[in-house]
């Protein structure tokens, strides 16, 4: 006979020890996290730099898709710049180069692909098929003076964020043996449709922890299936995303008749999300991306057009920065609320991010998941 026999309480102890044990344990290494923002803020480019720093496996398909995608990028900005000069009223250098190019590529014209029906993986297929043979007239077209005096005012109208990186890289891109670099990986767009999930083993300082991320499409139409993530109990922190660059663009999916800002857009977002009650008191952290973008465009375009009462003079970055983050703040309605102990209810952690950046960025990916895992233990009286 055991001590267990005589006394069985001491086994349930033991086995209540081992329960709190084994929670406290997930509660370590299973940590969700929701990505959000609005289309094109820069959610899967995050991802992306997540799996290139804890899973490498997942970076390399990425790498694959890659392949197609930056030919296809080219493809499409090219005809994005098409219209804008014909929009800015140039005249063409070369309309027969010009046609040309269109009648090849007609499948990924403005109005055969866009934000509503984005390309298909045929037409991936079928633009890495066709670019080497065009790889030279889009070199052309991109040389032509009405092109380089489109691009001149590039910060006035849409074109794929990656564009010109990818112009600088279209001969590489041509090669039969091209092998995306990682910059290049970050550096291409495709259109994220539904709920993708990834699991990522990070080694942190201290532990190895199993992140869960969630990455959701961003278009008006693609956020009714943001509900169904967001009801998930299990979501221990948002990353919420914004482009700083979107503050003088307009919304894709809208009609132009019904414009509409981007930024103003991303935050009524933000605001319906983080002041859910199911989310009143989750771990918020904020990304403002595309600091490279919006630091560039500053010098052109004033803040203005998109905040009326910012001082029409100021174009510095940073008390630009300043002022967008401090709009975005003000969006939390517990900001004021306090514990008992008088401690923030939720206080919502800001970086100034540059996501494409393949080394700066990894240094934000460490920081922020020890953050979120820090929390995560606060959060479970596993940490104070
Ligand atoms: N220049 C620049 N481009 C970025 C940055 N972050 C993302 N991008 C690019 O913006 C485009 C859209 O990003 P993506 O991650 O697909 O946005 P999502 O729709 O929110 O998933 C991609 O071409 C990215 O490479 C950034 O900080 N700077
Ligand atoms: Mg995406």
């Amino acid at each position: 006979m055991c001590l267990r026999d005589l006394f069985p309480c001491l086994g349930r102890e033991n086995d209540i020890d081992r329960g709190i044990k084994d929670q406290e344990e997930r509660m370590r290494r299973t940590i969700s996290i929701l990505l959000l923002g609005t289309a094109e803020c820069g959610k899967s480019t995050v991802l992306k730099q997540m799996e290139r720093k804890y899973n490498r496996a997942a970076f390399e398909e990425q790498r694959k898709i890659c392949a197609k995608v930056a030919k296809l990028n080219l493809i499409m900005a090219t005809w994005q710049l098409l219209d804008a000069r014909d929009a800015f009223g140039y005249s063409s250098d070369d309309p027969a180069l010009e046609n040309r190019f269109r009648d090849k590529t007609e499948f990924l014209s403005p109005s055969r692909c866009n934000v509503h029906t984005p390309p298909r993986s045929e037409d991936e297929d079928k633009a890495a098929e066709l670019y080497p043979r065009i790889a030279q007239e889009i070199k052309t077209i991109w040389q032509n003076a009405s092109i380089v005096a489109t691009l001149d005012r590039k910060s006035e109208f849409y074109m794929l964020d990656s564009a010109q990186y990818f112009m600088s890289r279209i001969d590489d891109v041509k090669s039969p043996n091209y092998n995306p670099t990682d910059e290049d990986v970050l550096k291409a767009r495709k259109q994220t449709s539904g709920i993708v999930d990834v699991k990522i083993d990070a080694k942190l300082a201290r532990d190895k922890v199993i992140f869960q991320i969630t990455d959701v499409g961003g278009q008006r139409y693609e956020r009714k299936y943001w509900s169904r993530v967001m009801s998930g109990v299990e979501t221990t922190s948002i990353l919420y995303i914004f482009s700083l660059s979107d503050y003088n663009l307009d919304v894709l999916e809208m009609l132009p008749e019904r414009k509409r800002n981007r930024m103003i857009e991303n935050t009524q977002v933000f605001n319906s999300v983080i002041n859910k009650d199911e989310f009143r008191n989750k771990n918020v952290i904020v990304f403002l991306n595309k600091t490279d973008i919006f630091i560039e465009k500053l010098k052109h375009v004033p803040l203005t057009v998109c905040y009326s009462d910012y001082p029409e003079n100021n174009r510095d970055p940073s008390a630009a920065m300043d002022f967008i983050e401090g709009q975005i703040r003000s969006q939390d309605r517990s900001a004021t609320a306090v514990n008992e102990d008088g401690s923030p209810v939720r206080e919502i952690v800001f970086h100034r991010t540059h996501a494409t950046d393949p080394e700066a960025f990894q240094v934000i990916v460490e920081t922020v998941l020890a953050n979120i895992q820090a929390e995560n233990l606060k959060s479970a009286g596993l940490l104070y």
